[in-house]
């Protein structure tokens, strides 16, 4: 039933219809008093909480205060914020005007907050009182005013510095005017993402990607019932959070609790106290929810579902997971360029191993195909897996292409609609894909991003460097997870160390970013056209003690 089709590959779930709407009116335009009252977003830290009548009242009051700014279709608006009850109406009010969301990683300096305003010429930003500094700092760098920046809360000492008070915006009468929205070609939001290779670049994700993304998860997650509520602690700033926790949980009418950041006590804590049915983890938590002591004393009872994605889960860790707590565990995959989501394994499919991505959600179709051919890998006979090959993947929720970049040099999305995900799979009889290896230059540290090109790019504006290239090293113990090591080539004569270096590109990076190791190199290897020969790159490690 699940083999490849002249249009590759699905999965076992039937195609869903996608309604033809925006967000907005996915989300909010039939919203009835009953559903207004719920709780949308509690943050525990400062004890605030929205229902979703009041995001949607703020999310108003945003929209019409960008329309009468001026902003609307075609622009930009950066959201530098941490995880917490404002994201939710600055994101949804950005979309409303008509405009997209520029999400930046709230751990950003202001180089990198200056380098995505300029890529998407957001002409305004969104951004929280603990982060003014980096915001103010990276909107200058960008050529925005002191007004530009709009501050959540109701600042005194931004309002007297010339910013934009979010108090301000949301007295804001809130009856937007009418925005005429195409859900198939209007962007909603533009998450970073390197792709396959290079530097980071604004991925352009319509409406449709991102009601059809959700409706497509959300049939998985059928099963579960109508309790989807959730910890909201991985960066709503990177897709998987955006989809799976910022927008589900407010399409399902669920409350999603939030935490600026990763703090595992913390996180204990409000899961017993707030007792939510889901988890989305990256790989690491997974491993300190497996392992950690203090994960025993604590009352995780509540919890239905756990799903980790955004970097391999070991199977063995995941099942330690599910027998530990006594909670389901599914493994998902995802990329930017798909809005995110993909494949998971299906809750009912015990018999799937953990180690595996799962089949197809509905709508998606995948190839996988042999890159030095590039023909589809052959069928394998029941009971066994293909050859590996490079996954494609097709469906409404691939993205438009990346902004600014010509379609026919994106080598991501091809003619025919794939996403080339720069990912080795095998898959089985079933259709259920298993990770083999990355063939893309990506490094994954914490689920999150790091292109070398970028932090290549860092090391050769150093006096000293002559030439360097990054990759990825496993860390011990905490499977799936990556820290960047560079390989420099020094000039002729010149002289730096490896702490320099490293301190180099630790004050011009977010901390998730940072080397973990310098090695100097006589040469880089390169091809002849220039290229970083990546594959040998390994074998110029210093071997370990
Ligand atoms: C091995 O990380 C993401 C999206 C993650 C996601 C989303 C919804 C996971 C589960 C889910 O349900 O996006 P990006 O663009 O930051 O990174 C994409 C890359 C992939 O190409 C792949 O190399 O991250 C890696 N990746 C994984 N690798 C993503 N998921 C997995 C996985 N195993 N499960």
């Amino acid at each position: 039933m699940t083999n490849p089709g002249p249009d590759g590959w699905h999965g076992p779930l039937p195609d869903i219809e996608i309604p033809d709407v925006s967000l907005y009116d996915l989300l909010f335009a039939g919203l009835t008093s009953a559903d207004a009252a719920k709780p949308a977003v509690v943050d525990h830290a400062s004890g605030v909480t929205l229902t979703l009548g009041e995001v949607k009242c703020q999310t108003d009051a945003f929209a019409a205060w960008l329309s009468a700014s001026g902003i609307g279709a075609g622009d930009a608006v950066g959201v530098l914020l941490p995880n917490g009850p404002d994201y939710l109406a600055a994101f949804h009010g950005i979309a409303r005007a008509g405009a997209a969301t520029s999400p930046v990683n709230a751990t950003y300096t202001a180089p990198e907050i200056a380098r995505q305003l300029t890529a998407t010429k957001a002409p305004k930003i969104v951004t929280h009182p603990a982060l003014l500094a980096q915001a103010v700092a990276g909107a200058i760098q960008a050529g925005l005013a002191a007004s530009d920046v709009i501050v959540v809360g109701d600042p005194d000492a931004p309002r007297a510095a010339g910013h934009t008070a979010w108090s301000d915006v949301l007295a804001t009468e809130p009856n937007p005017p009418t925005v005429d929205i195409d859900p198939a070609t209007h962007i909603a939001c533009l998450p970073f993402s390197s792709g396959t290779s290079g530097m980071p670049k604004p991925v352009m994700l319509s409406h449709r990607n991102l009601v059809a993304n959700m409706l497509q998860f959300n049939e998985v997650l059928r099963p579960l019932g109508d309790d989807v509520s959730l910890v909201a602690f991985l960066p709503y700033s990177h897709i998987y959070a955006m989809t799976t926790n910022l927008n589900y949980a407010l399409y399902r009418r669920c409350p999603q609790y939030t935490m600026a950041g990763f703090d595992p006590m913390a996180f204990l804590t409000i899961i017993a106290t707030y007792r939510p049915a889901v988890l989305f983890v990256v790989p690491p938590v997974a491993a300190f929810l497996a392992k950690h002591p203090a994960v025993g004393q604590a009352d995780l009872s509540s919890l239905k579902l756990i799903v980790c994605g955004a970097a391999p889960l070991d199977g063995p860790v995941g099942e330690a997971l599910q027998e530990r707590l006594g909670v389901r565990v599914v493994q998902g995959y995802g990329m930017t360029e798909l809005s995110p989501v993909t494949h998971v394994i299906p809750l009912d499919r015990r018999d799937i191993d953990l180690g595996t991505i799962g089949p197809a959600v509905p709508n998606v179709r995948f190839r996988v195909v042999d890159p030095e051919t590039g023909t589809d890998v052959a069928v394998p006979a029941s009971g066994e897996v293909s050859q590996p090959g490079e996954l494609w993947c097709a469906g409404p929720n691939a993205m438009l292409g990346y902004l600014g970049i010509p379609k026919d040099a994106d080598a991501v999305l091809d003619a025919d609609g794939w996403v080339h995900t720069g990912d080795l799979v095998t898959v089985d009889a079933d259709g259920v894909v298993r990770m083999v290896d990355r063939i893309k230059e990506l490094i994954k540290r914490r689920g999150m991003q790091i292109a070398p090109a970028e932090l290549e790019a860092l090391l050769c504006l150093h006096p000293a460097v002559a030439d360097a290239a990054v990759l990825g090293v496993d860390l011990k113990g905490t499977a799936g997870d990556q820290v960047p090591h560079a390989l420099v080539q020094l000039r002729p004569g010149a002289e730096a160390s490896a702490s320099e270096l490293t301190a180099w590109v630790a004050d011009r990076v977010a901390p998730h970013k940072r080397l973990g190791g310098v090695h100097f190199v006589e040469k880089v290897p390169r091809s002849a056209a220039g290229k970083i020969l990546r594959r040998q790159l390994p074998v110029l490690l210093p071997a370990k003690g």
